[in-house]
């Protein structure tokens, strides 16, 4: 099929300003009315609307049959031929079936529950509508069933009536009073459990906060419904935004292609998004909760009020509200450990699909499938590109730009033009020059690829002044080749033995070369640059540093971000260097003798700065300093590496399991410290033969702390020790009736490196309480395989091979997983010969066969 192209947008020719469903649930199937009222805009001489599996009955126009001659309906195209030219009513009916929809968007059923996935072109499976985000309605939606199988019906808005029917059915019916577009349409219904609680916005509207559960799961709900009013209280104060209805409904579901959905005023969410407590989530999946549910929560504005006005828009919203999620998560928690891990998970995700064959700009130009474009470049560098221009203009500044954006926009369907417009215009209110120019500014939206800056440096001791001389440039990406200098902001400041010499220095870099000087102290010796503070530009940095300078930094940068990536980067200098045979003791020594001073001088408090200061870099941050790459060897290496730790650092390591122990019952978000930093204990003892780390960590896996068990198990799970299959089955036998808690033992079961590693994977698909319609259980299998380095990647391509299979089957049911796990490949061409043409013939063999339109265009990307 051609692609949608960007450049051929133009509006629908109709308007759509309201719709009626009615939505009759019964056993075997659905009956889905809907009466749009269509107002001709001009210039339409047919009316198309979306349709896919439908089976029609019956199409009436403004009350009369349409005759079989007056309509088409193929390609997934309804066609009306001819229109009339005045406002007219469509009413159409249609059977669908979502007893059998395993493809998980439309209406589907999981575990007996009738649920919606909508975005990004689900609404074409419930009924016939343009499906375009641009088309806004006022929905009035009635739904009936049976009560004794669907006693709650959802759907978005107020619930306006409820009805007694005859033979044990009822219906309700709702009604939203915001115009919004098809994708944010949802339904739910079946037999969940409520609970409920109370928010009053900072203008005193009350209101209902309803959380829907299975039954059984509601003591797992408070944490959640805590989150959602942080959120909100959070978004009134920071943002000056307040919800705008009388209720919010979440409902878990199980079977979910994404992690949540932000449909108005009815979220649909994954249930391990959803159910946590201590005992059955972690510290950072507690975290993660509270900032999903925030991230949908803020899409009520960033999003809802105001959407998208095609799928090419996507980081519109999605940029925007990850970056407002980070800010929330920041605010409440340590900033500086969130901004390291949101730049160590952009390192090794968002870097690595910009350099691959899946590149792409955070405004694609085209696409086959949008639901391929759900990518960490669309999120994650998105939200870096808002962050950007809240660096080049302050918070304040920021702020006025960002209500400008709402008063503007509010109702309608915007682009990201009209975004980065409002938030300069707002700014500059103030009369003060911008500071940049925001028209190369908006080239980061199209032009794909990471930046790399390239600084040189001289320094002049009499002066006392360093000098820089930088230059960026940007690798071509597929269909890329030529690319613009950018607006990159650049944090920089000079840092000595007692810490920062003077002021920082923000450098609006947006040429191709740029120089600076620095002022440090005349007659020193030459200071530590400390260089893209808290990562102001999402760019790779070309400098040489010597382990002195990464070490100074590393002592005494008062920016915990650069003080963070100097440690990496001797860690990763490490890693290198045992991956390619030719360990560097030097380095290895001053790096062991800085993490023993760090852990000397922990007494407690503090400890997740300390956590995330230890932790090793990724691999795909690694793989990308590797030609070729050699997965096994760098996988052997961190091992090898963790091990070493754990020997040379022992005693510190004891000392500070003592330290820490404290901290372990103490309720998230207090004492997380103290849990990560034990598991990195146990994690590094245990690797370093540490029989009593290793049977504290087996204890763990019975105790109260989830936390603490998942620690253990990833401690001890890289090991051939008998704990480690004492730790796995105790945690299984704990936990086997919880899906959502059993699927971190299949992922790290499917992970564990074994010698019969593929003979296991394929017993854990067939595993009794494995389910295969379950997104998250194909997740951890198959992507716990594919981070079992030794076996994925093994030279024979077995696992390749076997990997091409499962994508293809899953493929058969549902698309827009597979889609996602075909990425796996996307680096095959910077393995070693043997591994590169294996995986090749992975893709080869996945390619030859039939694949859904959304997995075929991922392995198109693949092969070019
Ligand atoms: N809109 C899809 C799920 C999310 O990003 O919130
Ligand atoms: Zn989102």
């Amino acid at each position: 099929a051609a692609p949608v192209r960007l450049a051929d947008y133009s509006p629908w020719p109709f308007a759509l300003p309201a719709i009626h469903l009615a939505v009759d649930i019964r056993p075997g199937d659905v009956l889905v009315t809907s009466r749009l009222d269509l107002e001709p805009r001009g210039g339409a001489e047919a009316l198309q609307l979306r349709g896919v599996d439908l089976e029609i009955c019956s199409i009436k126009l403004n009350g009369d049959d349409v005759a079989g001659d007056d309509y088409s309906y193929r390609d997934q195209l309804l066609t009306i031929h001819s229109p009339p030219s005045k406002p007219f009513v469509l009413e159409t009916c249609c059977r669908i079936d979502p007893y059998n929809n395993s493809s998980l968007e439309g209406l589907y059923v999981s575990g007996g529950l009738l649920s919606t996935q909508c975005e990004a072109e689900g609404f074409r499976r419930i009924t016939f509508h343009p499906d375009r985000p641009d088309v806004l309605s006022r929905w009035t939606v009635r739904i009936e069933a049976s009560r004794a199988s669907c006693p709650v019906l959802l759907s978005n808005g107020n619930a306006i009536s409820e009805e007694e029917l005859t033979d044990g059915r009822h219906a309700v019916t709702w009604k939203d009073p915001f115009p919004k577009p098809s994708y944010l349409f949802a339904l739910v219904a079946g037999e969940l459990r409520e609970i409920r609680d109370l928010y009053t916005t900072a203008s005193g509207r009350a209101v209902t906060l309803r959380l829907h559960v299975e039954e059984g799961d509601e003591p797992y709900s408070t944490h959640a419904m805590e989150s959602l009013k942080r959120s909100m209280a959070w978004d009134e104060q920071v943002y000056q935004l307040e919800y705008d209805l009388d209720e919010y409904n979440i409902v878990a579901v199980r079977h979910f292609n994404m992690g949540a959905m932000e449909n108005k005023s009815l979220n649909i969410f994954n249930s391990k998004l959803v159910l946590a407590d201590a005992e059955t989530a972690t510290d950072a999946e507690l975290e993660r909760i509270e900032s999903v549910i925030a991230h949908e929560y803020f899409h009520n504005w960033s999003g809802n009020r105001i959407t998208c006005r095609d799928w090419f828009q996507l980081s519109l919203k999605e940029g925007l509200t990850v970056f407002r999620d980070q800010s929330f998560t920041a605010d409440l928690h340590s900033a500086a450990v969130k901004r390291i891990e949101d730049v160590a998970m952009l390192r090794n995700t968002q870097f690595r699909e910009d350099a691959g064959p899946t590149a792409h700009p955070v405004k694609p130009a085209e696409y086959q499938a949008i639901d391929n474009f759900y990518t960490t470049t669309i999120y994650e560098k998105g939200a870096e590109l808002i962050r950007m221009l809240h660096t080049l203009l302050g918070q304040e500044r920021f702020m006025r730009g960002m209500a400008t954006y709402v008063s503007r926009f509010d109702g309608t369907a915007a682009t990201t033009e009209d975004f980065v417009q409002s938030i300069v215009d707002g700014a500059a209110q103030d009369g003060q020059p911008l500071g940049f120019d925001s028209e190369r500014f908006k080239r980061w939206y199209h032009q794909a690829g990471t930046p790399e800056l390239t600084v040189q440096r001289q320094w002049d001791a009499v002066k006392g002044e360093l000098t820089l001389e930088l230059r960026q440039s940007t690798p071509p990406t597929p269909g890329q080749t030529e690319k613009q200098p950018l607006v990159l902001p650049i944090a920089v400041a000079l840092v000595g033995e007692k810490g920062r010499i003077g002021e920082e220095q923000l450098l609006v870099m947006d040429g191709d070369q740029a120089s600076l000087t620095l002022q440090g102290d005349p007659g020193s010796a030459a200071p530590a640059l400390s260089l893209l503070r808290r990562f102001s530009a999402p760019v790779n940095v070309q400098l040489e540093q010597s382990l002195q300078e990464s070490l100074q930094l590393l002592a005494h940068d008062d920016d915990p971000f650069s003080r963070w990536d100097a440690g990496q980067r001797l860690a990763r200098q490490v890693l290198l260097a045992r991956a390619s045979g030719e360990p560097d003791a030097t380095v290895e020594a001053a790096l062991i003798q800085a993490l023993r001073q760090r852990l000397n001088a922990f007494d407690g408090g503090g400890g997740q700065d300390l956590a995330v200061l230890l932790a090793l870099p990724g691999t795909a941050e690694l793989e990308a300093l590797q030609n070729p790459v050699d997965p096994p060897a760098l996988y052997a290496a961190r091992r090898e590496w963790i091990a070493e730790l754990g020997r040379q650092l022992a005693d510190p390591l004891n000392q500070l399991l003592d330290v820490c122990r404290g901290e372990w019952p103490q309720a998230w978000p207090a004492g997380q410290g103290g849990r990560s930093l034990t598991g990195l204990a146990w994690s590094w003892l245990a690797a370093a033969g540490d029989a009593e780390a290793r049977n504290q960590a087996l204890e763990a896996v019975s105790g109260p702390s989830m936390t603490l068990a998942r620690a253990a198990l990833r401690a001890l799970q890289p090991m051939e020790v008998d704990e480690r299959d004492l730790a796995l089955d105790r945690f299984y036998q704990r936990w086997q009736d919880k899906p959502v808690i059993l699927d971190a033992w299949f992922a790290l079961e499917a992970s564990a490196p074994r010698t019969d590693g593929l003979q296991r994977v394929q017993a854990l698909l067939e595993h009794p309480r494995f389910d295969p319609l379950a997104p998250n259980s194909l997740r951890a299998v198959l992507g716990g395989f594919t981070a079992n380095v030794p076996v994925f990647h093994a030279i024979d391509g077995s696992g390749y091979r076997f990997m091409a299979d499962q994508i293809a089957a899953v493929d058969r049911r549902n698309p827009i997983t597979a889609s996602r796990m075909a990425k796996v490949f996307s680096r095959w061409s910077s393995y070693g010969v043997d591994r590169q043409s294996a995986m090749r013939q992975a893709i080869d063999q996945l390619a030859a066969g039939e694949l859904s339109s959304n997995t075929a265009e991922v392995v198109a990307m693949l092969r070019t």
